[in-house]
């Protein structure tokens, strides 16, 4: 059984001053407005409203943390965090995406990951581009192409092979995951959560783990 399944609402974080102490393992999802990040932590964590998800764009304003793992001591927490690049929102809106979700993207230690949502419509854009190079060439990546019911198998392809060749552009030494995803078509599910499961650490099974004095590492 996934991980994923444990997950609970933990905390809203509306200031950076309130991020949890923990130093435990964090994995964000992050993406443009709209791009199906709360919908896809739902399907992932297969809970129905445990990230809200909404027509309107704009709807996570915070940094909402859930926390997985056992009940009395949780082992990581998935953030999902608000979207980027809606048009038509307020300058102070923008700029309090900065002061949130970009520093926290940008500087928080406990970052193991980054869940990136990107529509598989559109594709990479500039936004997306400029948080790529904000979370640094180190940083673990999964992409998910959301929506990808809303394509044909062919456009899918494409969509993946295009998304994939730019990412060796951008970041040709680090090791980038893109899924074929979809959360009303139950497409990439169980890839995405072993993709996740491997960026917190949790992916051995007790038989496959490294006895201690045996590794390089
Ligand atoms: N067809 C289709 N629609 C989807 C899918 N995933 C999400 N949506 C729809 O896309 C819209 C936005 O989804 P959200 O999950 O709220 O997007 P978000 O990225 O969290 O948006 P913000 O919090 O505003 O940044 C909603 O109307 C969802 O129902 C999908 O796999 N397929
Ligand atoms: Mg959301």
């Amino acid at each position: 059984m996934s991980i994923l399944l444990s997950a609970r609402f933990h905390t809203t974080v509306a200031k950076l001053q309130q991020l949890p102490r923990t130093g435990l393992t964090e994995i964000a999802f992050a993406g443009r407005s709209n791009s199906g990040k709360s919908t896809a932590i739902n399907v992932l964590c297969q809970r129905r409203r445990l990230a809200f998800s909404s027509r309107t764009p704009g709807r996570t304003q915070a940094l909402n943390y859930f926390a997985i793992g056992p009940a009395d001591e949780p082992s990581a927490y998935l953030v999902d965090t608000p979207g980027y690049g809606y048009a038509v929102a307020p300058l102070s809106v923008r700029s309090e995406w900065d002061a949130l979700a970009g520093r926290y993207l940008g500087k928080r230690a406990e970052l193991r990951g980054l869940v990136l949502a990107i529509d598989c419509r559109r594709l990479l854009t500039d936004l997306d581009r400029r948080l790529i190079g904000w979370v640094g060439p180190t940083m673990p990546l999964v992409i998910l192409l959301t929506k990808s019911d809303k394509l044909g198998l062919t456009q899918r392809r494409e969509a993946q092979r295009n998304v994939e060749t730019e990412l060796a552009q951008l970041r040709p030494e680090s090791n980038n995951m893109v899924i074929t995803f979809s959360a009303t078509g139950r497409m990439g599910i169980e890839q995405a959560r072993t993709a996740i499961e491997a960026l917190l650490g949790s992916e051995q099974s007790p038989d496959e783990t490294t006895a201690p004095e045996s590794r390089s590492d």
